[in-house]
């Protein structure tokens, strides 16, 4: 249902420029967050070496297409005052948010998964806010406005459902706070269909607000025993003043696997929505119907790619798909 860009991927491991000494020859690079400036979009962009180390970079571009990526990684000013060990920082989502760009992101650290908080005026310098997500949990993504006096975002506790085995979820979660550092869950918004395309869950980029409610993509695996799990797309709509209440969703994915740089690469089979771009808005903040929105996902842990649709088109998905 979505549409995939002809460009596709648009950025590959080659727009990497080297940075010496970490950055050379760089394997990938995938799952961005994005949003745009005034005439600019903007990506931060998830980076692995050969090393298997995560940086963040940015890239700007003026259509969206084609971007050319900073020689500089970005840094969380104050995140190496952090007292516990922390591996890697990746799959940065963008919420601008009372006039500030918030970015929400996972953090690797001994004990699972945490979720940590940066913020900036310009993408220029960046201000580590704190870890605002204890215990394992990812997939973060904070609201663009309060909803009844109080912060939300969307978060994915993960737990382990192998003695031993990797840790994930079947749950994604609304969290509230008053001052976006200290949270408090409110409940289950959606959880995994077992059995079918989205048996475990997370969010993808922040939902966005449409006449017919919050919108928002998530992704969904498919795990098959002896083989790579798929990793594919799918929508809500949640109520716009209760967004716990689910009103609608896409009961078949609208993203999967198909092309070559989705079904192989770094890790085969996924595609995994970070980061969307939303340029025409009307009253209140609700995007308008016929807007076109962009959606920028990460292929097989490799690439990046754009796929497009209408508000319109997707908000039909998720009553009807
Ligand atoms: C998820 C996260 C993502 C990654 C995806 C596919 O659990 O780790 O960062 O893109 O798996 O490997």
């Amino acid at each position: 249902m979505l549409k995939r860009h002809g460009a596709n991927p648009i950025l590959t491991r080659t727009d990497i420029p080297d940075i010496p000494p970490d950055l050379i020859d760089v394997s990938s690079v995938f799952n961005p967050g994005a949003v745009k400036i005034d005439d600019s979009y903007l990506l931060l962009l998830r980076v692995q070496n050969r090393g298997r180390e995560t940086f963040i970079l940015k890239a700007i571009s003026s259509d969206g297409i084609h971007f050319s990526v900073d020689a500089e990684p970005v840094h969380f000013k104050g995140i190496e005052k952090l007292k516990q060990n922390v591996y890697h920082v990746y799959d940065p989502r963008i919420t601008y948010l009372n006039g500030t760009y918030y970015i929400m992101f996972a953090m690797d650290a001994d004990n699972g998964c945490l979720l940590g908080l940066a913020r900036t005026e310009n993408f220029e310098e960046y201000e580590f806010v704190d870890i605002v997500g204890h215990g394992d949990i990812r997939n973060g993504v904070l609201f663009p406005e309060k909803v009844g006096g109080k912060y939300l975002r969307f978060d994915r506790p993960n737990r382990r459902s192998l003695e031993g085995g990797p840790t994930s979820g079947s749950e994604i979660f609304l969290s509230e706070s008053d001052d976006l550092i200290r949270w408090k869950e409110i409940g289950p918004v959606i959880s995994g269909r077992f059995h079918y395309w989205d048996e475990t869950i997370g969010s993808g980029p922040p939902p966005i607000k449409t006449s017919e409610g919050w919108l928002h993509i998530y992704h969904g695996v498919a795990h098959h025993f002896g083989s790579a799990s798929i990793y594919q797309a799918g929508a809500i709509l949640t109520d716009l003043n209760d967004p716990l209440k689910v009103l609608a969703r896409t009961r078949q994915n609208i993203l999967e696997p198909r092309e070559m740089y989705e079904l192989t690469g770094q890790v085969p089979n996924v595609v995994f929505p970070s980061g969307l771009v939303c340029e025409d808005f009307g009253d209140h903040g609700i995007a308008r119907n016929g807007a076109e929105l962009k959606i920028y996902y990460g292929a097989a842990d490799t690439t990046v790619g754009l796929a497009v649709c209408t508000v319109a088109e997707i908000i039909q998905a998720c009553v009807e798909f």
